[in-house]
C-alpha cells in the first residue's frame, strides 16, 4: 500500500497509531483498531504508542494512570502485537511528542480545530470549560503521527476527521518551510467491517469507554457471564433477523449486532445473515455471546498474565521507549533546523 496522493514522499511507509489509557479497552477498540495493529506488523514498520497526554485533557488521574497505561499495553500484547517487531511506548515517556506538538500549534489554523465534531461532542454543552488540552487534542495527534513520519494510521472511522487535520498539518508545515514531502500525508486504515462499533443500548452512538453505563459496551476484560448478560440485554425489536442486508434498513441496533458478529469471526454480513436469517434473538444472541467470550477470554487471560508481572512489562515499554526515540529525535532535530530553531 503505498500513498497514491504523494507519490513523490520517499522516506519509509510506517504506521503509527495509539489509544487513550482512560478507561478499560472494548470491544470497539479492539475490532476498530486493535486487530488492525496486528495484523499490519506483517507487512510494515509499526509504532504503537499509549497515549497517556491525551489522557489527561479529560482530568487528572494521577493514582491510576500509570496502572491503566500499564492495562493498555498488556492488551496491545495479550491481542498479538509483538514488541519483539513492533515498537511499543508510552507517550509521554517521548519528550519530543510536546515540542513537536507546540511547533503543529503553530501551523494548524483556529478554524481548522474549531471544526473538529469530537471536541464538540466531548466537551458538551459547556466547551468553555474544557480544557485547552482537550480542544488541541488532535494537534497533538497529528505530532504524535508526523514525529515518526508514519505514513499509515489504523483508527476507527470516528478519527477520521482528525486524520484529515494531521494531512492538512503536514501539507501547511510542507509548504510554509517550502520543503514539499518533509512529513508524509499520513493515510487513515479505516474500512473493514469492525471500523464503527456502535452502543449496545443506542445504535446512534458509538461503543465508548466513556459511556456511563458499562452495559452499552463489551470490555475485552469482561468474563463469558458479563458478555452472555450484556448481549441478551442489548436493545433490538421484535422481529428476526433479517435475512438480506436490505432488511438492517432503519434497524440499527441489530445491523450492530450483525456487523459485531461479522467482524469478529471475519465473515461478510451477507454470510452472517444467510445463517441467522429468519431466526429470532433469542438464538441469535447467545451464539453471538459465546462467539465474543471464545475471542476474548484468552485476551483477557493474558492480560491479566502479563500485568501481574510488572517488571517484565515495565521493561518491554522502556525498550520501547528507547526505540520510538531513537526514530523521533532525529526527526525533530530536522524539524528544528527547517523551523530555524536556535542551535544549542
Ligand atoms: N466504537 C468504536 N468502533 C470502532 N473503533 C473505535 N475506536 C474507539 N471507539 C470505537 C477506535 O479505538 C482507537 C482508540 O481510541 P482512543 O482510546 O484513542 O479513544 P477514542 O477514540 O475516544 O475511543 P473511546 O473508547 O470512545 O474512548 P473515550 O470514551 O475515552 O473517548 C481509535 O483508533 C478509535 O478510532
Amino acid at each position: 500500500m503505498t500513498d497514491a496522493a504523494q507519490p513523490q514522499y520517499k522516506g519509509p511507509q510506517r504506521v503509527f497509531s495509539g489509544m487513550q489509557p482512560t478507561n478499560g479497552l472494548h470491544l470497539g477498540n479492539y475490532l476498530g483498531a486493535l486487530q488492525k495493529f496486528v495484523r499490519l506488523q506483517d507487512h510494515y514498520e509499526c509504532i504503537y504508542c499509549i497515549v497517556d497526554l491525551h489522557a489527561i485533557t479529560t482530568g487528572p488521574d494521577p493514582e491510576n494512570l500509570a496502572s491503566r497505561c500499564r492495562e493498555v499495553a498488556a492488551a496491545y500484547i495479550a491481542a498479538g502485537v509483538d514488541p519483539k517487531r513492533s515498537t511499543i511506548f508510552i507517550q509521554s515517556a517521548v519528550r519530543e511528542h510536546n515540542e513537536l506538538t507546540w511547533i503543529f500549534n503553530c501551523v494548524a489554523r483556529m478554524g481548522w480545530v474549531e471544526r473538529m465534531t469530537q471536541f464538540k461532542d466531548k466537551a458538551g454543552k459547556d466547551a468553555q470549560r474544557s480544557s485547552v488540552g482537550l480542544f488541541d487534542y488532535p494537534v497533538l495527534q497529528a505530532a504524535d503521527i508526523l514525529l515518526y513520519k508514519a505514513t499509515h494510521v489504523p483508527v476507527g472511522e470516528d478519527q477520521k476527521q482528525h486524520l484529515e487535520l494531521s494531512r492538512d498539518i503536514a501539507q501547511k508545515f510542507n509548504n510554509d518551510h517550502n520543503a514539499p514531502n518533509f512529513f508524509p500525508l499520513p493515510e487513515p486504515l479505516i474500512q473493514g467491517p469492525g471500523a464503527r462499533i456502535m452502543s449496545l443500548r443506542d445504535g446512534s452512538k458509538k461503543m465508548s469507554k466513556s459511556d456511563p453505563s458499562d452495559m452499552t459496551r463489551i470490555n475485552l476484560t469482561d468474563d463469558a457471564d458479563a458478555i452472555m448478560s450484556k448481549i441478551k440485554k442489548a436493545t433490538t425489536d421484535a422481529h428476526p433477523v433479517p435475512e438480506s442486508k436490505d432488511g438492517l434498513e432503519g434497524r440499527a441496533e441489530v445491523e450492530n449486532l450483525v456487523g459485531i458478529f461479522a467482524a469478529v469471526t471475519e465473515r461478510s454480513v451477507e454470510d452472517v445473515l444467510t445463517e441467522f436469517g429468519g431466526k429470532g434473538f433469542g438464538v441469535f444472541k447467545p451464539a453471538l455471546a459465546e462467539t465474543l467470550a471464545a475471542k476474548l477470554s484468552p485476551i483477557a487471560a493474558e492480560m491479566r498474565r502479563l500485568t501481574a508481572d510488572t517488571a517484565s512489562l515495565d521493561a518491554i515499554l522502556k525498550d520501547g521507549a528507547e526505540k520510538a526515540a531513537a526514530v523521533a529525535q532525529p526527526i525533530m532535530a530536522e524539524v528544528r533546523d527547517v523551523v530555524g530553531l536556535w542551535r544549542a
